[in-house]
């Protein structure tokens, strides 16, 4: 399991967002997008670079937090 923090998201409109933008990645299955907390949680099938899934989620106008 691996997770980062996205900043940015207000509703769940944007969780879905974020969950459909990671599962989109080759490799990444079992996401979860928590709202209140930011995190968004996910498995990897195979090595998935975390720079991908950082780049997928500015992508859509979040930001990942530090
Ligand atoms: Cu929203």
């Amino acid at each position: 399991m691996a997770q980062v923090k996205v900043k940015g998201m207000s509703c769940g409109h944007c969780t879905a967002s974020v969950t459909q933008a990671l599962e989109a990645l080759d490799g990444v299955t079992n996401v979860n997008v928590t709202l209140e907390t930011g995190i968004a949680q996910y498995d990897e099938e195979k090595p998935v670079d975390p720079q991908t899934v950082k780049d997928a989620i500015t992508k859509i106008g979040f930001e990942v937090e530090e």
